[in-house]
């Protein structure tokens, strides 16, 4: 039996979320992310402002200019959070197989679960309807027989959208769109793919693979089966992840080392716990950082043996950061950790056992106290200098 999975994404998040607080900003020009005034980027524009070509990413400052009329306001990430949390709630109620893509966006695989609403379409209504009437915000969402299929319909109907791909129309479906809707093909694959003379999707996936391969690699491939509409990717849900990531975005942009730090070892303590919460230890630690510009990179180490231990993680993530400043002295704008190749625990042996050891006994009573008085009862300090890994 074929998949059937929804792509469901919030319009203009932030902007909603404000308009639902304050009704009067409601189909006016909106724009979250500060005072104009002061140096920053747009985080999210109303659908009004958009015609006078503003985009998350464009400075604060620009914005006024090609839309003076527009209403700046300033970020308020709780009230996004809380919304965030009560949508994924909405979506859970309809099927328990979730994959929470960002925080406004998620895939549903619903196969089999449609025989109560009469069909996938009034299944996908049904949410709609839901998240409208509780918590005032409008989605699009995008049906399909796999992820990418429905991550272009919905991006393709926003907003307050709803897009139905029939099984065997995938191909068909994406072939006219221009291929920089494909999911995978950021500014410089398409710029690549621009020289090779690909403007459609369709124009790449009638590409002979080799040739794809030979310009991108494995990468190749994928989004080369993507143009074609194949895309046999499960929808994880969070119980079965392969990674587990967290992230912050600051109000301002720093390179504050202090700052930075003590940020990277909160994320790191609140992934390691969820590693040990979920029985798990990592093989692999990344860091992600944002630059002012936009520009994101990531830089990542295996951990040898695996690990899930929070000053063993922390101590490799500092590592990438001070690496990462060195390399490059630009402002920060969110930091992210994300712990992959996760597996069962391993008998660990090496000369640092006793060490190892004490940290995860540190661990447990840190879990302990938490579980017990909350998260924010007690906070592990940052000495790291004497370990050895
Ligand atoms: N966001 C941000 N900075 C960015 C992009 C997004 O802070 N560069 C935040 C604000 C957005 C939210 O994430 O509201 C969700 O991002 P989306 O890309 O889904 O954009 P929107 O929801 O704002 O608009 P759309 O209706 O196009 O999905
Ligand atoms: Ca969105």
């Amino acid at each position: 039996m074929g998949r059937h999975i929804f792509h469901i994404d919030l319009d203009a998040f932030f902007v909603s979320v404000e308009q639902v607080l304050n009704p009067r900003l409601k189909g006016k020009p909106v724009i979250v992310g500060g005072d104009p005034e002061r140096r920053g980027v747009v985080a999210a524009a109303s659908y009004q402002a958009r015609p006078f070509g503003i985009h998350a990413g464009m400075p604060l400052s620009k914005a006024r200019r090609l839309c003076p009329q527009a209403i700046f306001i300033q970020a308020n990430f709780s009230r996004y959070r809380q919304a965030s949390h009560k949508f994924m709630a909405i979506l859970a109620d309809f099927s328990p197989c979730i994959e929470p893509l960002g925080i406004d966006e998620a895939y549903l695989d619903v196969t089999g679960c449609e025989g109560h609403y009469g069909s996938f379409r009034q299944m996908a209504l049904a949410i709609k309807e839901r998240v409208h009437k509780e918590l005032g915000l409008t989605a699009s969402v995008g049906l399909a027989t796999c992820k990418v299929v429905a991550k272009v319909a919905s991006d393709l109907c926003k907003p307050d959208g709803l897009l139905e791909i029939a099984p065997g129309e995938e191909r068909h479906f994406l072939s006219p769109l221009p291929v920089a809707k494909l999911p995978g093909v950021g500014k410089k694959t398409g710029q690549v793919l621009q020289e090779m003379g690909v403007v459609t999707i369709g124009e790449l996936a009638s590409l002979p693979l080799s040739m794809v391969k030979k310009h991108f690699g494995q990468f190749g491939v994928v989004i080369h089966r993507y143009a074609n509409g194949i895309d046999d990717r499960e929808v994880e849900a969070p119980g079965e992840s392969k990674s587990i990531s967290k992230q912050v975005t600051f109000a301002q942009d720093t390179l504050e080392r202090h700052f930075l730090e003590a940020n990277l070892h909160h994320l790191c303590q609140q992934v390691s716990t969820e590693l040990r919460s979920q029985d798990k230890q990592a093989s692999c630690v990344t860091l992600k950082l944002r630059y002012a510009d936009f520009r994101t990179i990531t830089r990542q180490t295996t951990l040898k043996p695996a690990s899930n231990i929070s000053q063993i993680i922390f101590a490799i993530a500092l590592q990438l950061l001070d690496k990462a400043i060195v390399q490059s002295r630009k402002p920060i704008r969110l930091i992210g950790v994300k712990v992959s190749g996760l597996c069962g625990k391993e008998k660990q042996l090496g000369m640092f056992d006793s060490q190892r050891e004490k940290l995860e006994h540190l661990d447990k009573a840190i879990d302990q106290i938490r579980s017990k008085y909350g998260a924010a009862s007690i906070k592990a300090g940052k000495g790291i200098s004497e370990l050895n890994c």
